[in-house]
């Protein structure tokens, strides 16, 4: 006994003194006095490369490699990124505006070097100065390794976001993990997707500054004592937690053609202690290591799983790990500029902070608020809630079942205990409520719980998210109908004002620009340089559509595209390509609903058509590329199929170049840049309501493809804004496919009526793509013929029917330059400044700042 309390004492001891060590600065901050910052003069582009070869990487010309000059090149950026950071903190320190605080577990920003160039508007410059050097920029750029902190398009829209609110001067921060591993790397070995750790920092990263001074303490585990003091009020103690150090690391987001830079905020999981002393000296060296690297295990690696809930603690760590260090470091922002000392100071916070849950991954954040403002700042409780729900607000992202997050009650109460209580009471409060408005409605109450009694106990984090938030929001038209129709439709009664939408959008910056400059060059000498900030003067595209020398250089343009893509591909993996084919692609993640398979089914289809002896083939390039989550058994094999297809296809010499079929490994954001431009016709299949946008979409019309799509996600307002005659729309409809379902849907009925859907689906089963294992993809088959859930058989004859629509006029190169053209001029609503304008006047209320 008495040894447990020495132990308690020496615990709390060692901690408290390395957390003080660690969170030095917290108390040595004092509100910045207003002082015009004077800057050293940056030196020009050229000296500045030579100076950092030698200086900051000790190289001299002779020695250097090419990542040496990348890191040249990212350092002489950076500088020039530095000074106008460095201001723009100063400006927001001065002017304490109203910040947006984006929380997100995902960031997929790719790579930096030639897009902070751009943005600064420097890259000529930066060229010119390697060229005079005897070096090149491109080579230099794609020494750099992705920054793929993410999974797919939710991270990537954090990404476009960070650099619309940059671009905008809003003063927003991005929080975030500094994962230490980001998505995985895609490798292809027989076929089957092999993945390989992304160890992305190897060679150090330029973009990030480590801020010692910077760290939060992150408590997990331990109990509750409820405690009341000498005025009767109940406090909550949370004792005896593992403490766990977030370490801050800063990530400049520069703006388009402005000063402004804002920061993106990663946080790292860093042990609180080196070593367990007692157990050094006990000679346990090896555990005294062991339990440092295992606090540090929080930031190690990105869960790979896209819309796809995992459920484990580790999860639950990461997210509530960042969360917690992003608002004690929202508040300390707030309390260090201020006097707070009473309820009207605190009153102000939600006029100066908004925070934005980037799905339900930080919502965690609702009750970490409540936990800081109550339980650390002595708030009142319904006090401190009246704040919370004029702060938060939640996008939501999809609405597939398998990617809603819940926790089971017994692991959250371990992990957090005093935040289940916070939950319970806030689930208290809103249940009295809801009995309020709908009185005796148990059913009603059961639905919208916090806490879902139905499954073993556990605590829904969307539910969470909706009721601490003022407002909810989908990311496309039709997804926001369906939320309030269907996953929310309770909620929708009883909060009928919470629900919005904001259709997503991409930045042109990169999307255009970057990835694409010879179109924004082309664009660029037509109507001006004005659409890199306003993409509503696209719109001045549209008569060239009809300009006959436009429209040729404008397939020039696709055509250099599609080499360069053609390059990139033979070197990956050895398969030549047709430049004139039409290159069709599907970019995406690998995932039933978005149905890669029934793209399969067409190219199968295309190949029994040339092997009976059809003449007249429009040649295609099918291009396939995404990951599969590890776990994700059937994604897997579907991307083996794709293999399989493509080794017979591609081998057989009655094809030729009239088809061939390629998966592109590895698909990330630089990976994207050269597919985009270099595509054709953009595959945007997904079975009607379960895409909830989809950004793909937007980037392939942007860089002048023609979508063949069904009337999905954003698919459905491209379709408004490009006019029905210069987009390929097949298949049910939303109603339709819920109607289908509905009246008992037989996928076999549609095999027996089609004889070349029956041939395609008997060869995949007989094994003609895996003679060596003739069952290998059985289980496909069998799936599409007694479930099918996602109507693959519904749509087939209608998807091949506009397949054979798109090959027709494809044949007519004007005829597609002219819709390929009228498609970008009616890309301004997707731009994601327009989408952030919309977030910062309907939702934050926040104002840009000059
Ligand atoms: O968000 C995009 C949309 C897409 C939508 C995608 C998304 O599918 O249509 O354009 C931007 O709005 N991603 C996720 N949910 N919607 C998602 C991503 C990662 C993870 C989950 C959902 C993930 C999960 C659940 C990662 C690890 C564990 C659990």
């Amino acid at each position: 006994m008495i040894g447990l309390v020495f132990a308690k004492i020496y615990l709390s001891v060692t901690v408290k003194y390395s957390l003080e060590s660690y969170i030095r600065m917290k108390n040595t901050t004092k509100p910045a006095k207003k002082q015009a910052i004077v800057l050293p003069k940056l030196t020009p582009v050229k000296q500045a490369l030579q100076n950092h070869l030698i200086f900051s990487c000790f190289k001299t010309d002779r020695a250097s490699t090419p990542r040496d000059w990348y890191h040249t090149a990212a350092y002489t950026v950076r500088d020039h990124v530095v000074e106008r950071w460095v201001r723009t903190a100063a400006s927001y320190n001065d002017q304490d505006p109203k910040r947006v605080y984006y929380l997100s577990l995902e960031f997929l920003i790719g790579r930096m070097l030639t897009n902070a160039a751009l943005n600064l508007g420097i890259k000529d410059e930066l060229s010119d100065g390697l060229e005079a050097l005897g070096r090149n920029m491109e080579s230099a750029a794609e020494m750099e390794n992705d920054a793929a902190l993410g999974n797919g398009g939710l991270g990537r829209l954090a990404a476009c976001f960070l650099d619309s609110m940059a671009t905008m001067d809003i003063p927003a921060t991005g929080y975030g993990i500094r994962y230490e591993y980001g998505m995985f790397k895609q490798a292809i070995e027989h076929g089957q997707q092999v993945e390989n750790p992304d160890n992305w920092l190897r060679y150090g990263n330029v973009w990030e500054f480590q801020r010692p001074e910077a760290a939060y303490d992150v408590k997990f585990y331990g109990h509750v004592v409820p405690v009341t003091d000498e005025h009767g009020v109940k406090h909550h103690h949370w004792c005896n937690p593992q403490h766990v150090v977030a370490m801050a690391y800063d990530v400049p987001v520069p703006g388009y053609g402005t000063d402004t830079v804002n920061n993106l905020r990663l946080w790292s999981a860093k042990a609180t202690k080196d070593f367990d002393l007692r157990q050094f000296n006990d000679g346990n060296y090896e555990q005294s290591v062991e339990e440092r690297t295992d606090s540090e295990t929080i930031s190690k690696v990105l869960y790979p799983n896209d819309a796809s809930a995992s459920g484990r603690e580790l999860r639950l760590k990461q997210q509530y790990f960042f969360v917690s260090a992003s608002i004690q470091d929202i508040l300390r922002r707030f309390i260090t500029t201020r006097d707070v000392k009473a309820e009207k100071d605190w009153a102000d916070l939600p006029n100066k902070i908004a925070i934005q849950l980037n799905d339900t991954h930080p919502a965690i954040g609702v009750a970490e608020m409540m936990h800081q403002l109550v339980d650390i700042h002595g708030l009142a409780w319904n006090f401190a809630w009246s704040l919370v729900v004029k702060i938060f607000a939640y996008t939501n992202h999809t609405l597939m079942p398998e990617a809603l997050e819940t926790w089971s009650v017994e692991l959250f109460g371990t992990l957090l205990p005093r935040h289940l209580e916070i939950i319970y009471e806030i689930n208290q409060q809103f249940i009295t409520m809801v009995n309020h408005h709908f009185p005796g409605d148990t059913e009603l109450i059961q639905r919208v719980s916090i806490i879902d009694e139905t499954h073993g106990r556990r605590v829904r984090m969307a539910h969470l998210a909706v009721v601490g938030s003022h407002t909810v929001n989908g990311v496309a038209a039709l997804h926001s109908e369906l939320l309030k129709t269907t996953l929310f439709a309770d909620f929708n009664k009883i909060y009928p004002n919470k629900f919005t939408n904001v259709t997503n959008g991409i930045t042109p910056r990169r999307w255009l620009n970057q990835a694409n400059p010879q179109l924004a060059s082309l664009i660029t000498r037509a109507i001006g340089d004005g659409f890199q900030k306003d993409l509503t003067q696209l719109a001045k595209l549209t008569p060239l559509a009809n300009d006959k020398d436009f429209r040729k250089a404008f397939r020039a343009v696709k055509h250099d595209n599609k080499l360069r893509l053609a390059r990139k591909i033979e070197s990956l993996i050895d398969v030549k390509l047709n430049p004139n084919s039409l290159f069709d692609v599907q970019i995406k993640r690998i995932h039933e609903y978005k149905r890669q398979l029934l793209n399969v089914l067409h190219v199968i289809t295309l190949y029994n058509r040339i092997r009976h002896g059809a003449k007249d083939i429009t040649p295609r390039t099918v291009i396939f590329g995404g990951k599969a989550a590890p776990g994700y058994w059937m994604a897997k094999l579907i991307i083996r199929l794709i293999n399989d297809v493509a080794a017979i296809v591609n081998d057989d010499p009655v094809v030729g170049d009239k088809l061939k079929v390629v998966f592109y490994p590895n698909y990330e954001v630089s990976a994207a840049e050269i597919l985009f431009p270099g595509s054709d016709l953009s595959e945007q299949i997904s079975t009607a309501g379960t895409e909830a946008s989809g950004t793909g979409n937007m980037k392939m019309a942007l860089n002048g493809a023609l979508t063949i799509g069904t009337l999905d996600g954003a698919n459905v307002e491209i379709k408004e804004e490009v006019g029905d005659d210069n987009i390929f729309i097949f298949g049910l409809t939303t109603p339709q496919v819920a109607e289908t379902k509905a009246s008992g849907y037989n996928p076999r009925d549609y095999y027996h009526q089609n004889a070349a859907l029956k041939e395609v689906l008997d060869m995949i089963g007989s094994g003609f793509f895996s003679l060596e294992e003739p069952s290998r993809y059985q289980a496909i088959v069998d799936n599409l013929l007694n479930n099918d859930n996602y109507l693959l058989l519904a749509d087939y004859a209608d998807y091949i029917a506009c397949q054979d629509e798109v090959a027709k006029v494809y044949k007519d190169q004007e005829e597609w330059s002219r819709r390929a053209i009228l498609n970008v001029a009616r890309m301004a609503k997707f731009s994601s400044d327009r989408t952030i304008g919309e977030y910062a006047n309907n939702i934050w209320q926040v104002q840009s700042l000059k």
